[in-house]
């Protein structure tokens, strides 16, 4: 119980029920967050398009993990997590109803420490059914995890090669994923030690962010254009969603790219360092499968000109291969043949 289907509401609006569920449950609340961009914003007027589609983060909400004395979590309940790209902890910092005191960094502890005993026990069964004494890529693989879990160390911290990568993403193991925290605060936490929390997180190399989960839920419930005067009257200055948002593309090392004309203007996520031709099949497999060349202008570029044709005149517009790495920002006209 730290907040996390109130997060989870101030973050998608979605309005699922609050509610102590008294540990273990195997439902969860799931809506997908669009990514707001004052570049997608900017393409939009700039080309009148019939459509605008932002990026999209999508989110589950899952109820605490609390598995005392049942070591295998249940398979319902993995399966959700089983398909995300990263794991945001919610860390309960709000002071309102509290007796035992907050302690986010032993919460976050045994958080993981759940992850690891999850991992362990898929790692052990699966080594049971493998044939003993059978020398496999996959038991050299298991062992190797067991040995970092029984070292009570996350997955996360040791690296994979690509091989590995691939068991690791078959298994879903836990605390393999990335990690980031959202630590859940209130109008009474003391703004300076909230700060000097999220330092030791960062500084020990995890995203964190603070957010104010219930103000932020009960915003949501306002009209749009009434928001921004709550938030001046409780001093929130950046939205919880948006910190949230950049958290979860530094952690998943995500860019955006656009697609713009004048049917659709539209922002497309994808990983930092991924090629033109990974970009293309972003878009449209055919895209990625027929990739010819890639006609590009960075944004900055496109907006100092201020339409395409400038861009052009002034040799802005690049062409370029499908080995090119893509850039946040970049405006991307994909040329194919299938
Ligand atoms: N004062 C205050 N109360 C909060 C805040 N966030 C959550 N709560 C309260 O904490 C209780 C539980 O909140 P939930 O969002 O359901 O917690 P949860 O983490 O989803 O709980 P489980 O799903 O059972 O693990 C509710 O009574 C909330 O109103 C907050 O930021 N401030
Ligand atoms: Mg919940």
């Amino acid at each position: 119980m730290s907040g996390k289907t109130t997060v989870f509401n101030a973050l998608t609006g979605a309005g699922a029920k609050v509610e102590i569920s008294g540990g273990f449950k195997v439902t969860a609340n799931m809506a997908s967050i669009p990514v707001p961009d004052d570049r997608l914003d900017y393409l939009a007027g700039l080309y009148k398009p019939k459509s605008v589609v932002p990026a999209k983060v999508n989110m589950v909400d899952v109820a605490g993990l609390v598995t005392e004395g049942k070591r295998e979590l249940d398979e319902r309940y993995i399966s959700y997590l089983k398909n995300t790209d990263a794991l945001a902890v919610v860390l309960k910092y709000f002071t309102a109803g509290i007796e035992d005191g907050l302690h986010p960094e032993e919460d976050f502890r045994r958080i993981v420490e759940e992850f690891i005993l999850s991992d362990l026990s898929v790692v052990e069964n699966r080594l049971k059914k493998l044939k003993k004494g059978r020398d496999t890529k996959e038991t050299d693989f298991l062992l190797r995890c067991k040995e970092c879990l029984e070292g009570e160390k996350p997955l996360n911290s040791i690296s994979f090669s690509l091989e590995e990568t691939n068991f690791v993403r078959g298994f879903a193991f836990l605390s393999a994923k990335p990690v980031f925290v959202i630590l859940n605060i209130d109008e009474s936490s003391d703004r300076d030690k909230v700060e000097a929390v999220l330092r030791g997180f960062r500084d020990a190399g995890i995203e964190a962010v603070s957010m104010y989960g219930k103000l932020e839920m009960d915003i949501m419930e306002v009209e749009e254009k009434e928001r921004k005067e709550y938030l001046e009257e409780f001093g929130i200055g950046e939205l919880g969603k948006d910190k949230v948002l950049r958290a979860a593309y530094n952690t998943l090392n995500l860019i955006s790219f656009f697609t713009a004309g004048e049917k659709e203007v539209r922002a497309w996520e994808v990983k930092r360092g991924a090629t033109a031709v990974e970009a293309a099949g972003r878009i449209h497999t055919d895209m990625e499968r027929g990739f010819i060349k890639a006609k590009v202008v960075s944004f900055s570029d496109l907006k100092v000109c201020g339409s395409m044709g400038e861009a052009k005149k002034r040799g802005l517009v690049r062409m370029e291969g499908r080995d090119y790495i893509v850039k946040d920002g970049d405006i991307v006209e994909i040329f194919f043949n299938v």
